[in-house]
C-alpha cells in the first residue's frame, strides 16, 4: 500500500496468480471492458502473457481516492522470476484455478509455488487477503464446487465460481478483495 498525502490518494496492488492458461489475463480483459478501463498487455504471439497485464480501477472514500493497480503474472514456468518480481508489495491475490480436472495437480502444485514466493518477499500466505476463482466452469470437464474446495482451497479462503470467457464472476471475484481492501482503508481513516 502506497499513500500520497497531499494527493489524497492510496495505491493498492492486485494480482491474478495461477497456472498457465487458466484464464487470468481474460479476467483483466473482461473487467476492463465492464468497468471501462483501459488494459496494457505485454504477451507474445500465442498471447501468452510474456511480462505481466496492468491496469487500474479508482474507488472514492471519503475525501480519498482508491487506486486499484491490477497486474496478472505470466503462467508459464519459465517466468518464475517475473512472477516474484510482479507480486512484490502486492496487497490483494486473486488465485485463478483452471477448473478442468485433469489440471488439479497442476493448480494444487501452484498454491505451494505461491507460498514460496510469497515467502521470498518477505510475507506469509495469511498477511495477504486472498481468494480463489474457480475459472472455466463453462467447460464439460471441470470438477464440482466441493470438489475444488476441499483439494484446492485447502485453507478455506473465500472463493467465486467462474467463466471468465462469458464475463460471468469476473466482477464477483474482485468485489470480494475491493470491498475487503476498502473497509480496511476505512479502518484506518477513521
Ligand atoms: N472455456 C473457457 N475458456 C477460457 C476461460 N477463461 C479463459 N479461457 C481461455 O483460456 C485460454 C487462456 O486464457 P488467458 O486469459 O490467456 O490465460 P492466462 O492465465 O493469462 O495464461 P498465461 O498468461 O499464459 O499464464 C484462452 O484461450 C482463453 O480464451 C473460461 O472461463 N472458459
Ligand atoms: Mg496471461
Amino acid at each position: 500500500m502506497l499513500v500520497d498525502v497531499e494527493r489524497r490518494l492510496i495505491r493498492l496492488k492486485i494480482v491474478y496468480y495461477g497456472v498457465a492458461q487458466s484464464g487470468k489475463t481474460t479476467n483483466l480483459e473482461k473487467l476492463s471492458e465492464i468497468e471501462g478501463l483501459n488494459l496494457m498487455k505485454i504477451d507474445t504471439q500465442e498471447e501468452k502473457t510474456l511480462v505481466f497485464d496492468f491496469t487500474t480501477k479508482k474507488v472514492t472514500v471519503g475525501n480519498m481516492t482508491i487506486s486499484f493497480a491490477l497486474y496478472t503474472v505470466p503462467g508459464q514456468d519459465i517466468y518464475k522470476d517475473i512472477r516474484l518480481t510482479v507480486l512484490r508489495g502486492v496487497d490483494g491475490l486473486v488465485f485463478v484455478v483452471d477448473s478442468q480436472r485433469e489440471r488439479l495437480k497442476e493448480n494444487i502444485n501452484f498454491y505451494s509455488l505461491l507460498k514460496a514466493d510469497l515467502l521470498r518477499i518477505g510475507k506469509g500466505i495469511g498477511d495477504v487477503p486472498l481468494v480463489f476463482q474457480y475459472n472455466k466452469m463453462d467447460l464439460p470437464n471441470t470438477m464440482s464446487y466441493e470438489e475444488l474446495e476441499r483439494f484446492v482451497n485447502t485453507e478455506k479462503y473465500p472463493s467465486v465460481c467462474a467463466s471468465a470467457i462469458r464475463g460471468e464472476g469476473v466482477l464477483e471475484t474482485f468485489k470480494v478483495l475491493e470491498d475487503y481492501l476498502i473497509s480496511r482503508v476505512e479502518r484506518m481513516l477513521l
